[in-house]
């Protein structure tokens, strides 16, 4: 059995998404996510230009030598662009074989280690009312942890608010925040930290006596502050006893978590924007984060993140793998089976596709009681309805920034 056909379908239902699809000389397929958001074209053009031909007549059972191929032939390691498209090869490489093996991916790591994926949802609101509004929706919807997002008094636009104008596709746009905007031009929003620092701890305490001791918080800080600063907030959050406090310094310097740690018992949550699983080493080994953020699609697939997650239980680091709307159902679906094979299972970050993109992209996954699963279905439980995803063409759409109120831009 050889790989006898590479193809790269980009399509839009409710977001971008890029796919590689594989066809083996046998007929199997495989999917790969190969969506970098806001930057997917380039990922287009690596696959097609570059990869797409070094794979037909490869054998698809070779895939921890296809990956080692693929980032040692390239020279120029690591990189999103890189690692998203070398990613989308590995989780069709396993989507095959475990098709070939007649068995769901999750029995090929291991089998399950638990029922179900403990799952956040996103809850966002302007202020109190509106965020308790959010978090009894999603309540409702059946999450039994809870992202709190919140505006701050004076700064008009930030991270995580969602609002009923957003035109994003992922699932209710008045409780989810889904930050690509679709437009030629990246939406600006403001910042002020010190006042951010001065609002949030009051808003985990009135969350905490509205919702009680029980319900896991968590929170975002999407690289905003100091390390002077996020010690201070982690420790001001201690009362709130939050499930982790995510990136709360720009990922670049890791050095920075150690001033971090030394002040705050507030678990930390980190990874989203790392590529590889060199960009996890020392941070697992300086034992400076407890949540590894990392995505399957964004860190060169199932092969590197459960090889990240192995070493990280060393370290009784747990996984909380990144899961907005901009990791397609495919890459979703590949890291629920590695969250359900692996001992040192944290927490999946869950925000709902959108009803166009369910329709493009058929799923077995299960959502029930608070836990997602990823199906019984051979290989990964995700198949492309190529018909569906030709109706929606490609759409440019930007992540926004944003500026300090004197005009400076500072980390989004
Ligand atoms: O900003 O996925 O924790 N989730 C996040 C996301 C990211 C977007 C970027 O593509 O920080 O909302
Ligand atoms: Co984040």
């Amino acid at each position: 059995m050889i790989i006898e056909k590479a193809e790269v379908i980009v399509t839009s239902p409710d977001r971008n998404f890029v796919t590689l699809k594989l066809t083996t000389s046998d007929g199997v397929t495989g999917l790969g996510d190969a969506t970098l958001n806001g930057r997917e074209l380039a990922v287009v053009a690596y696959l097609k230009e570059h990869v797409v031909p070094l794979l037909i007549g490869r054998d698809p059972h070779q895939i921890e030598d296809t990956w080692q191929f693929l980032y040692r032939i390239s020279y120029w390691r690591r990189g999103p662009v890189t690692m998203a498209s070398i990613a989308a090869v590995d989780m069709a490489l396993w989507y095959i074989k475990a098709k070939v093996a007649g068995l769901p991916l999750y029995q090929l790591l291991g089998g399950a280690s638990r029922r179900g994926l403990l799952a956040y949802g996103h809850a966002s609101g302007k202020e109190l009312p509106e965020i308790f509004d959010s978090i009894n929706d999603h309540l409702e919807q059946g999450f039994r942890a809870i992202r709190v997002q919140s505006g701050v008094p004076g700064l008009k636009a930030i991270y995580g608010i969602a609002s009923q104008s957003a035109d994003t596709g992922g699932g209710d746009a008045r409780y989810d925040h889904e930050p690509a905007r679709r437009g030629a031009k990246p939406t600006e929003e403001d910042w002020d930290t010190r006042a951010y620092l001065r609002h949030i701890p009051g808003v985990f305490e009135a969350v905490r006596n509205e919702f009680g001791a029980e319900l896991p918080l968590l929170h975002d800080g999407h690289h905003r502050m100091t390390p002077l600063q996020a010690a201070k907030l982690g420790k001001s959050l201690e009362p709130y006893d939050l499930f982790w406090l995510e990136d709360c310094t720009p990922a670049e310097n890791q050095e920075a978590l150690k001033l971090v740690r030394q002040h705050t018992t507030t678990p930390l949550a980190i990874g989203e924007v790392f590529n590889t699983i060199w960009d996890f080493k020392d941070i697992i080994r300086d034992q400076l984060i407890d949540y590894m953020r990392g995505a399957v699609t964004h860190m060169g697939g199932i092969t590197p993140l459960k090889k990240t997650m192995d070493y990280a239980s060393l370290y009784q680091i747990k996984s909380g793998f990144h899961g907005p709307t901009d990791i397609s159902p495919v890459g979703m679906a590949a890291q629920m089976h590695v969250g359900l094979a692996i001992h040192n299972f944290g927490i999946q970050e869950y925000m709902k596709h959108g009803a166009k993109t369910d329709q493009v992209f058929e799923q077995s996954f299960t959502w029930t009681d608070g836990l997602l699963h990823p199906g019984d279905n051979p290989g990964l439980g995700v198949e492309l309805n190529v018909d569906e995803a030709g109706k929606y063409p490609y759409e440019q759409a930007y992540l926004p920034y944003n500026r300090l109120a004197d005009g400076t831009v500072h980390d989004w």
